[in-house]
């Protein structure tokens, strides 16, 4: 099945190596779309999506809600889990049983056998947001993957190496795509450029990523 968008083959089912101890699940989220949908819109009217700041000041252009027993977070003070929610000072609303599911399959299908998140961030991109070249390492414990799934708008994904200066390369994540980032992976630069605008048929003019993390 071609994909119009780009003309790079976007085949349902498909396991494509994006390094080593990663994998990208093509559509490997979509029979999930309507639990996965319906537990954010609740997620949302507890937890609303909030530009964070980030050390130097800035807002960041992706807007950012958690789920789950810790929560990452940035403010002036600096990046960290946190089990509350800033806005409300309540606790984060619940990992939602579809969200633990999915995260599970995709870790297992990836060889990765008892993934069990404490954390999950999600990513809000409305056209022209984007995510510089980073390194996640907040968690406690970096044995566990992280698992990504992409909702929504097409975006380019960017896929270096363990030093900033190290070559990067470009992936299409597209609805429904599930990448699991393990091993010598999980400590690797990546970064989202600008999104492109478009109008998802489900979505609208986003992208919505969920990362599960273990960071406890
Ligand atoms: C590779 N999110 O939330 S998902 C992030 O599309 C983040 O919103 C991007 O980077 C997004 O921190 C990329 C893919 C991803 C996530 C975490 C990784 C790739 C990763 C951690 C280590 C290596
Ligand atoms: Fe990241």
């Amino acid at each position: 099945m071609m994909d119009l968008l780009d003309g790079i083959p976007h085949t349902p089912g498909t396991h494509e190596p994006l390094g080593t101890g990663a994998v990208l699940l093509r559509g490997f989220a979509l029979p999930f779309e309507p639990r996965l949908l319906a537990a954010l819109q609740a997620i949302v009217a507890e937890a609303p999506f909030r530009h964070m700041v980030t050390p130097s000041g800035h807002a960041m252009s992706v807007a950012m809600t958690n789920c789950g027993a810790a929560g990452w977070v940035t403010d002036r003070t600096g990046y960290r889990y946190d089990t509350r929610d800033p806005l409300s000072g309540r606790t984060w609303p619940a990992l939602p049983e579809a969200f633990l599911a999915l995260a599970r399959a995709a870790a297992a299908e990836a060889g990765y056998e008892d993934f069990t998140p404490d954390a999950c961030l999600i990513n809000r991109y409305e056209p022209g947001a984007r995510l510089s070249l980073h390194q996640d390492r907040d968690e406690r414990n970096l044995a566990h993957p992280i698992v990504s799934v992409s909702l929504g708008l097409p975006a380019t994904f960017q896929f270096g190496g363990l030093k900033r200066a190290d070559p990067v390369r470009r992936h299409a994540l597209r609805h429904g795509d599930v990448a699991v980032w393990g091993g010598p992976s999980r400590l690797c630069f990546h970064g989202v450029p600008s999104l492109k605008d478009g109008t998802h048929e489900s979505l609208g003019r986003m992208r919505i990523n969920l990362t599960f993390r273990g960071a406890l």
